[in-house]
């Protein structure tokens, strides 16, 4: 049975990714082309700060919390208010965010700033764009932002720069990223390649993939398919690519999307599930379906992740570090007010979280936190 042999395949991808991980990390980045300027944070590094737990609060299942919008409106100022700085993410309710927001407000007490988040219920610039135009008005010391578009934040953004206020990308970039003092994130490129190998594995190396993504345009996700495709086909060329589908960031879209596939292609086997909402989604139809025999690899590690994993829905997480992105783009916008020396392109790690690693310390410790 594909069942048995899948356990040993998931203790062969934590032993497999695990050097994987080890290159990402030392390749850092994100996205952009140039990555001489790039400096790399070890996973380890910030070990001992984070305590960050697996949430025991019931798994959100579907979209963003309705109430989220209102708790950022909310959103405690952190530090005594030496510089101004606003916090965009690329939505709200998103646990990877909410984990950013964790680590941005620990560094802004520790270095005096005052840190308010204010974000969109979507992941989209027509809402985002507004928001942006907002804070640029109310006149803060620096923005730091997850733009949601590579293109449409682009001239938004430089009016901020224009205006005088420091800007640090966050998670995701631009086009052209080069009006920002830092930019901070993941290797995604690299992270889709790790996806590519553990789907890989646990199929095998036989029958059909898929990808579910978010929506073209968003440069990490892009990045994460690109470097999935390339994996695969490198590495697994008697697995059939089925090519990406996109979900529009709702986990309904994407249960939708793999029952479709999966009455279209019966070969379908292996999905990797390339955000959050995306991966959860995935995991969803997969339970709907009532079919044990496709593997699912995701990215990211929400609470509800986390329980599908421990259910044995999903069998490996590509987990980022975003409290320490959260922490650093603080750390870049008052280097940058301060006048002080600014890296221009940051990479974090990633850690792979499977059902045998999830509750080690190493593992536990990264995945994503509901509140802060
Ligand atoms: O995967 C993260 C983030 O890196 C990506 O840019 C958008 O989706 C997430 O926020 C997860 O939902």
């Amino acid at each position: 049975m594909k069942h048995t042999s899948r356990a040993k395949r998931v203790r062969g991808i934590v032993a497999g990714v695990a050097t994987v991980a080890l290159l990402a990390s030392a390749c850092g980045g994100d996205d952009a082309d140039d990555t001489d300027d790039v400096e790399v944070d070890e996973p380890a590094d910030d070990a001992e700060e984070d305590d960050a737990e697996l949430e025991e609060d019931e798994p959100d299942d579907d979209e963003p919390d309705d109430d989220a919008d209102e708790d950022e409106d909310a959103e405690a100022a952190a530090g005594d208010g030496d510089f101004d700085i606003v916090l965009i993410p690329g939505v709200t309710g998103d646990e990877f965010y909410v984990s950013m927001e964790c680590g941005a407000l620990e560094a802004a007490e520790e270095l005096g700033a005052t840190l308010d988040v204010q974000g969109a219920p979507e992941f989209s610039p027509t809402e985002q764009i507004p928001i942006l135009e907002s804070v640029i008005a109310s006149g803060p010391d620096a923005i730091l932002i997850a733009p949601t578009d590579v293109d449409a934040l682009q001239a938004p953004l430089q009016e901020a720069v224009d205006a005088g206020i420091e800007v640090v990308l966050v998670d995701t970039t631009l086009s052209d990223p080069s009006l920002a003092v830092s930019q901070i994130g993941s290797d995604n490129h690299e992270g889709g390649r790790m996806a590519a190998e553990a789907v890989g594995e646990l199929m095998g190396g036989e029958g059909a993939a898929m990808v579910v993504n978010v929506t073209p345009g968003i440069s990490t996700t892009d990045a994460r398919g690109e470097g999935f495709e390339e994996g695969l086909e490198e590495l697994y060329p008697d697995i059939t690519f089925l090519g990406q589908e996109y979900s529009d960031n709702e986990p309904a879209q994407a249960a939708e999307i793999v029952s479709a596939t999966l009455a279209a292609e019966p070969e379908l086997s292996g999905i990797f599930g390339a955000n959050l909402f995306s991966a959860e989604g995935a995991a969803t139809g997969i339970r709907q379906e009532g079919r044990d025999d496709v593997s699912i690899v995701g990215f990211d590690a929400g609470p509800a992740q986390i329980e599908q994993l421990r259910e044995g829905l999903v069998q490996a997480l590509i987990v980022q570090q975003p409290l320490d992105i959260g922490r650093q783009g603080v750390e870049q916008a008052v280097a940058a007010l301060t006048g002080e020396e600014t890296t221009p392109e940051i990479g974090t790690g990633f850690v792979t979280a499977t059902i045998d690693n999830l509750d080690d310390d190493d593992v536990a410790e990264f995945l994503y936190r509901a509140e802060c």
